[in-house]
């Protein structure tokens, strides 16, 4: 074989390496978390509301509480989770590698993530958009006053490309201050290092709820700047996995509309509703298309709620965080939660 013929066959099996994700496992994660008995989760370092671990290292928030749904359905056990925490630019390459089963660490569904870095989406739990917080002291009232200020941003976000995009935009100049971990990036804000400091909405009033010195001192300005929907992923190809994640997310939601709670979940057992019955197990059929137990939906509602119940004790009216439901209301109270038929 000539020397031209061995580079060209060297190009070539560069150009399928770059073209082709890193993907590790991809296709076998359900068999492999059954038999595992474990969920690997992905979840961020410790965002007030979404992922955060007490000082006995229990994580609790949203997204944990998609981890726990998932675990309830697959194992009957909320508590089968292993986390790991993931700063933003960590979180795609431990996904790609197989390090975790699933992101649940608000991540923004985009085109790219969805294909260049062979990730799927699982439906959205949170709807958000971008952001920006200041110090009351610096007097403006709008994103638009913020021309020459100096910006606290994460890298490896959607953040940090928005936040270029809107000051283009809008013709005024910035100075990004760029710290991966979250931790350093919230101390270098709150000693005055940045005039703003920004992100996902959600993530503002859980950084200023929870971190800043006094939370008076800071307000979060008007703009939206951004579409910030907020799913987990788990790998490209691996359908099985990602069918039980998206249904385990539907169920969330329509549980919500039914009024079905983990309150009332054995009395629903009860229900004459055939929706009812054939999401909670008692006419058989859906548990087996899943590859999961007929109990998984009644499992993951009675030991984690209902998505309105989830909302609620972790980001809504019955947390620090007070955010109002908004689009993240059921569609038919004008939001955007719609799950598909259960069927
Ligand atoms: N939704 C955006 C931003 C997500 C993000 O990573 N936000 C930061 C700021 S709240 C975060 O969660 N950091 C937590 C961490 O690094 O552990 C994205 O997907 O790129």
């Amino acid at each position: 074989m000539s020397v031209k013929w061995l580079a060209g066959i060297a190009v070539a099996l560069g150009l399928v390496l770059a073209g082709t994700p890193l993907v590790a496992n991809a296709g076998q994660t359900l068999d492999k978390v059954k038999q595992a008995g474990m969920l690997v989760c992905g979840v961020s370092t410790g965002v007030a509301g979404f992922s955060q671990p007490d000082n006995q290292g229990n994580y609790a928030g949203l997204d944990v509480d998609i981890c726990k749904a998932v675990a309830a359905a697959m194992f009957g056990d909320a508590t089968k989770v292993k986390y790991v925490p993931l700063t933003a630019q960590q979180r795609f390459t431990a996904l790609q590698s197989g390090e975790v089963d699933i992101l649940a660490r608000n991540t923004t569904w985009t085109l790219q993530r969805d294909t260049d870095l062979g990730l799927d989406f699982a439906p959205v739990v949170y709807y958000d958009g971008q952001g920006f917080m200041v110090g009351k002291k610096l007097g403006v009232k709008s994103a638009k006053e913020l021309n020459g200020a100096t910006v606290c941003v994460q890298p490896g976000t959607t953040t940090e490309l928005n936040l270029a995009d809107y000051f283009r935009a809008n013709q005024i100049s910035f100075k990004p201050l760029v710290i991966e971990k979250l931790d350093e990036l919230v101390a270098a804000f709150f000693s005055g290092r940045c005039d703003a400091f920004t992100t996902d909405r959600s993530g503002l009033a859980a950084i200023r709820v929870s971190r800043a010195p006094n939370p008076d001192d800071y307000m979060i300005l008007p703009e939206i700047i951004s579409k910030e929907p907020l799913a987990p992923a788990v790998r490209q190809g691996d359908d099985q996995f990602h069918d039980v994640v998206d249904w385990v997310i539907y169920a969330l939601i329509q549980a919500e509309e039914k009024g079905i709670t983990s309150k009332n979940v054995d009395d629903q057992l009860k229900s004459e509703d055939p929706d009812v019955k054939r999401m909670l197990g008692v006419t058989p059929g859906m548990g087996k298309s899943l590859g999961l137990d007929e109990k998984w939906a009644y499992n993951e509602i009675k030991m984690v709620g209902n998505y309105g119940e989830i909302f609620d004790r972790n980001v809504g009216q019955g947390s620090p965080l007070k955010l109002d439901r908004g689009k993240n209301d059921l569609w038919t109270k004008g939001g955007l939660m719609y799950a598909m038929p259960i069927r």
